[in-house]
C-alpha cells in the first residue's frame, strides 16, 4: 500500500482507500517500480517494427537502432512526439471552443452568447478587422474565420494569432530562426511525418521543429482558447473563493466538474442553478458544483466555484463517497476513476466522443444540444444523491480561502487605480527599485512522484521570501490555493519586505482591507497565455525582449505532454524554464546540451532541471539576478 505522505486532506483519503482496500495511484506507482531507465532517458524507439530499439547511455550494448538511428535522433524524435501530443490537446481544445462559438453565431447553439464584447472588439482590432458599421455577430464571425485560417491556410503567412499576441521583437527573432509557423494542423502533421521511420534524423533540425510546435501550442492552442473563452464566458475578475476537498457538502448534491473546456462546465453550472428545486425535492439542501483540475480553474476564475482539487486528488475526492457525479470532458482524466466510483453511488459521466471510459456513463455533449445534455447530467446527479442519501461520507475538513481572478485585464484595472494614465509604470518602478526582485510563473501538474516533497510549496516560500512575485496556472494553482498562498494573509506571512510593501499598496488601491495575495491565480493551463501577454506588455513598455526581463517559468512537478509543449513555447519566448523531474532527454548529451545551454544563444531561453526545491529556487534567483544586472538595475 501507499507509502508516501501527502497533505492532510489527501492523506486522510489515502488512509480511507487503504481501509477500504481500494487501489489508488500511489499503489499503482509502487507496482510499476522500478520504471524503465531507457524510457526515462528517452532512449528507446518504437517507431518501426524492426525495433523496439534501445540505446544504453553508458555505451554498453548497441550504439544505434537497427536502422542506424543514433541516440540523439531517437531522443529528439521522442521529445517532438511528446510535444505534439501536448500541442494537439491544446489546439483541439481551442478548436472545440471556436467551433462552439461559430455554431452560436450561426444560431445553432442558442445556449451561448457573446459575454465580453470589449474583448471581442480588442481581438478583432488586433486581427485587423474593421468594425465599420458591422454588427457584433458579423465582427465575431470574421474573428472565427481568422481563427480557422490558423488551422487551414497553406501559404507561409505567419499565424494570425501569432501576429495578434506575440511581441514584434519575438516575431522577428522567430522569422530569423525560420520557425514562424502558419497552420497548426500542418505543423502537427509534419511533426508526425518528420518523426516516423526514415525521415528527419538530424537532432538539431528535430529540436528546431520542437520550437515550431511550441509556437503552435502557444498561439493556436493557449492564446486562441483563452481569447474565445473570455469572449464567450467573460474575462475573469478578482473574487474570493474556497479551495480543497473540504468544499464538498454532505447534504447537497455534489457535482465535480473535471477536465478543461468551459463550454461544458458553464452549462452544467447554469443547469445546477436551474434545477436546485429538484435537488431539494430529493431531500438535498441544494446543488454544490465544485471544480477539479483545469475546469476547476475556469469555473473559479469566472464564477467563483470552489476549487475542489488538483489532478492527483481527482481519484481521492471520489473516496469521500460524497461526489454524486463527476462530469468530465477532455484531458487529464484518469481511467481509474470509474473503478473507484463503483465502490460508491458516484456516477462518472463522459461527454466527448473521443473520451470514453469503461464503466462511465456517456452523455454526448454538443453545443447544439447543450441545454438538453446539461439538464440530463444534473438530473443524473440528483438521482445519484437519492441513492447516497443517509449513507456515511468522509469529507476531509481542510479548506482554504483565496483571492483569485488575476486576468491581465484585472491586473491592469488594479494598476490603473495607482496610475490611471500609465498603469504598468508602478510595476516597472518597483522592479527597478528591487521591491519586486523578479517574477516566476508556476504552471503544470501535481506529480505523484514528487508531491510528497512539497516541491511547489517550498519553492514558492523561498521565492516569496526573496521578493519574487509568483503567478500561477493549472493544477499548480490548486496546490498554491490549498497551501494558503492565495490568501491575502499570506503576504505578511511569506513575503520579503519589498514585495510586502508593493502588494499592500496595490491591495489598498484596489479597495481591499489588506494586501493582494503574493501568488496570483491567472487561470487554467491554456491561460498561460495570460502570463505571456503580461510579459509581452512589460517587455514592450521597456522596449526589450522578453528574454531580458528578470523573470522565469517553472513546471515544478512535470507530468503531462502538455507541460512539455507549453515549456517549449516558453523556451521559444526566451524564458528560463525550470522543470522537475527531467524531461526524457538525458539519454542524448546533444539534446541535453542544446536545451540547457546552447538554446540561450538563439532565443534567450533555456531548460533548467533541478529536483531539490531550495536549490531550484536559488537557481532561479541567480537567473533573475543576472537579468537584472544586464538591465543595469
Ligand atoms: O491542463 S495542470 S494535470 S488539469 S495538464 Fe492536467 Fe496538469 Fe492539471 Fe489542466 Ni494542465
Ligand atoms: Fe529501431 Fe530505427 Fe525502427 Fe526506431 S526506427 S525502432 S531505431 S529500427
Amino acid at each position: 500500500m501507499a507509502t508516501k505522505t501527502l497533505d492532510k486532506a489527501s492523506q486522510f483519503l489515502v488512509n480511507r482507500a487503504e481501509e477500504m482496500g481500494i487501489s489508488i495511484g500511489l499503489d499503482r506507482l509502487e507496482a510499476q517500480m522500478p520504471q524503465c531507465g531507457f524510457g526515462q532517458l528517452g532512449s528507446c524507439c518504437r517507431m518501426c517494427y524492426m525495433g523496439p530499439c534501445r540505446i544504453d547511455p553508458f555505451g554498453e550494448g548497441a550504439t544505434t537502432g537497427v536502422c542506424g538511428a543514433s541516440v540523439d535522433t531517437i531522443v529528439c524524435r521522442n521529445l517532438l512526439r511528446e510535444e505534439i501530443g501536448g500541442a494537439s490537446s491544446h489546439v483541439g481544445h481551442a478548436r472545440h471552443v471556436v467551433l462552439s462559438f461559430k455554431k452560436m453565431l450561426e444560431g445553432k447553439a442558442s445556449g451561448y452568447k457573446i459575454t465580453d464584447r470589449d474583448k471581442l472588439m480588442e481581438v478583432a482590432d488586433g486581427l485587423g478587422i474593421k468594425a465599420d458599421g458591422k454588427s457584433d455577430k458579423e465582427i465575431a464571425s470574421e474573428v472565427v474565420d481568422k481563427a480557422l485560417e490558423d488551422l487551414s491556410r497553406q501559404d507561409d503567412e505567419p499565424m494570425n494569432w501569432i501576429k495578434l499576441r506575440a511581441p514584434k521583437k519575438e516575431i522577428d527573432m522567430w522569422r530569423e530562426l525560420g520557425i514562424l509557423v502558419s497552420n497548426a494542423h500542418n505543423e502537427i502533421e509534419e511533426g508526425m511525418h518528420r518523426t516516423s521511420m526514415g525521415n528527419d534524423a538530424d537532432p538539431t533540425n528535430l529540436l528546431l521543429a520542437c520550437l515550431r510546435i511550441g509556437l503552435v501550442d502557444g498561439y493556436a492552442g493557449l492564446h486562441m482558447a483563452t481569447d474565445f473563452q473570455d469572449i464567450m464566458f467573460g474575462t475573469p475578475k478578482p473574487r474570493m473563493i474556497e479551495a480543497n476537498m473540504g468544499v464538498l457538502e454532505k447534504d447537497k448534491v455534489n457535482i465535480a466538474m473535471h477536465g478543461h473546456n468551459p463550454v461544458l462546465s458553464e452549462k452544467i453550472l447554469e443547469w445546477a442553478g436551474k434545477l436546485e428545486n429538484e435537488a431539494k425535492e430529493a431531500g438535498a439542501k441544494g446543488i454544490n458544483v465544485v471544480g477539479v483540475c483545469c475546469t476547476g480553474n475556469e469555473l473559479t476564475m469566472r464564477r467563483g466555484v470552489p476549487m475542489a482539487g488538483h489532478n492527483l486528488q481527482s481519484e481521492l475526492i471520489l473516496l469521500t463517497g460524497a461526489v454524486d457525479a463527476m462530469v468530465v470532458d477532455m484531458q487529464c482524466i484518469w481511467p481509474s476513476t470509474t473503478k473507484i466510483a463503483e465502490c460508491f453511488d458516484t456516477k462518472i459521466i463522459t461527454t466527448e466522443s473521443f473520451v470514453k471510459m469503461p464503466g462511465a456513463t456517456h452523455i454526448a455533449f454538443e453545443a447544439e444540444h447543450a441545454d438538453d445534455a446539461a439538464k440530463k447530467v444534473v438530473k443524473m446527479a440528483v438521482e445519484a444523491f437519492k441513492a447516497r442519501k443517509g449513507k456515511e461520507v468522509s469529507i476531509p475538513k481542510e479548506k482554504s480561502v483565496g483571492l483569485i481572478g488575476f486576468s491581465v485585464e484585472a491586473i491592469l484595472d488594479v494598476l490603473k487605480k495607482v496610475n490611471p494614465s500609465d498603469p504598468l509604470k508602478p510595476v516597472i518602478d518597483n522592479i527597478v527599485n528591487g521591491n519586486i526582485y523578479g517574477a516566476v510563473g508556476f504552471a503544470g501538474c501535481p506529480s505523484i512522484k514528487l508531491r510528497d516533497t512539497s516541491m511547489t510549496e517550498i519553492m514558492t516560500k523561498e521565492l516569496l521570501k526573496n521578493n519574487v512575485l509568483i503567478v500561477t496556472t493549472g493544477c499548480t494553482a490548486h496546490i498554491c490555493a490549498q497551501a494558503g498562498f492565495m490568501d491575502t494573509a499570506a503576504t505578511n506571512k511569506y513575503c520579503g519586505d519589498g514585495l510586502k510593501s508593493v502588494l499592500t499598496a496595490l491591495g489598498e488601491a484596489a479597495g481591499l482591507d489588506g494586501p493582494l495575495p503574493p501568488v496570483w491565480h491567472m487561470g487554467s493551463c491554456v491561460d498561460n497565455s495570460r502570463i505571456a501577454t503580461l510579459l509581452g506588455a512589460l517587455a514592450n513598455k521597456l522596449d526589450v525582449k522578453i528574454s531580458q526581463l528578470p523573470v522565469a517559468g517553472s513546471a515544478p512537478e512535470l507530468v503531462q505532454e502538455k507541460a512539455i509543449s507549453i515549456g517549449t513555447w516558453l523556451l521559444a519566448l526566451g524564458l528560463l524554464v525550470h522543470i522537475a523531474p527531467s524531461p526524457r532527454i538525458l539519454g542524448s548529451s546533444l539534446a541535453t546540451k542544446v536545451l540547457t545551454q546552447d538554446l540561450e544563444k538563439l532565443t534567450g531561453g533555456k531548460a533548467y532541471v533541478e529536483l531539490d526545491p531550495i536549490k531550484a529556487a536559488a537557481g532561479m534567483m541567480d537567473h533573475i539576478a543576472q537579468k537584472r544586472a544586464a538591465l543595469g538595475i
